[in-house]
């Protein structure tokens, strides 16, 4: 088995909806368990153009498939939620990515993992230091020293 974080996100109109729902389908990954989950964090939106701002979160599973089989399953319900809203928004509904997958480091087409923005966004740092406040990163820069360096983005933990 391998202990993975997936950080979740949404700037749908109900964005902790959507990602409610798609820790609900994370459920049923096969050979997937869906260990916790951080709490919901609204995020002051990273990007182009004028967009609402999203709710984070991460979540730690832990799964016995292949890494580039966790993202098919992670890609699907992407889909799922995303094609349901595709017209109204413009724009994806939800991301699911997936941030570490045990101690790997991998780098193929479709994979890159660690996360290559996570150590830059505090709206996936904040929620996984909440669930592994000592986790090192595969080259083995602990998770707080990645915290310290982060650059300021407007975040909040929401009730
Ligand atoms: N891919 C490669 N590595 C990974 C990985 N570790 N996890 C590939 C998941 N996917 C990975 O993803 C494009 C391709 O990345 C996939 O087909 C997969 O093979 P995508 O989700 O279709 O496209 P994207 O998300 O628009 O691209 P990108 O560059 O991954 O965007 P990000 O980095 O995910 O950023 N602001 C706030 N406040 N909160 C957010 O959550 N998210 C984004 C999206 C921008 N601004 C944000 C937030
Ligand atoms: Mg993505």
């Amino acid at each position: 088995m391998t202990r993975c974080y997936i950080g979740l996100g949404s700037n749908l109109a109900d964005p902790a909806a959507q990602l409610r729902s798609a820790l609900a389908h994370m459920e049923e990954i096969p050979q997937t368990q869906v260990l916790s989950c951080s709490g919901f964090y609204a995020s002051a939106p990273i990007g182009p153009g004028e967009q609402p701002d999203y709710v984070n979160a991460v979540a730690s599973v832990e799964t016995s498939l292949a890494a580039e089989a966790l993202l098919d399953a992670l890609q699907a319900i992407e889909h799922l939620h995303g094609r349901e809203r595709t017209l109204r928004w413009g724009a994806r509904t939800l991301d699911l990515d997936i941030l570490l997958f045990g101690d790997k480091t991998l780098g193929t087409a479709r994979l890159t993992v660690p996360h290559p923005r996570m150590a830059e966004r505090n709206f996936v740092l904040e929620p996984l230091a909440e669930l592994a406040p000592d986790l090192c990163m595969p080259d083995g820069t602990p998770l707080q020293t990645l915290l310290a360096r982060c650059p300021p983005n407007r975040l909040h933990r929401l009730k």
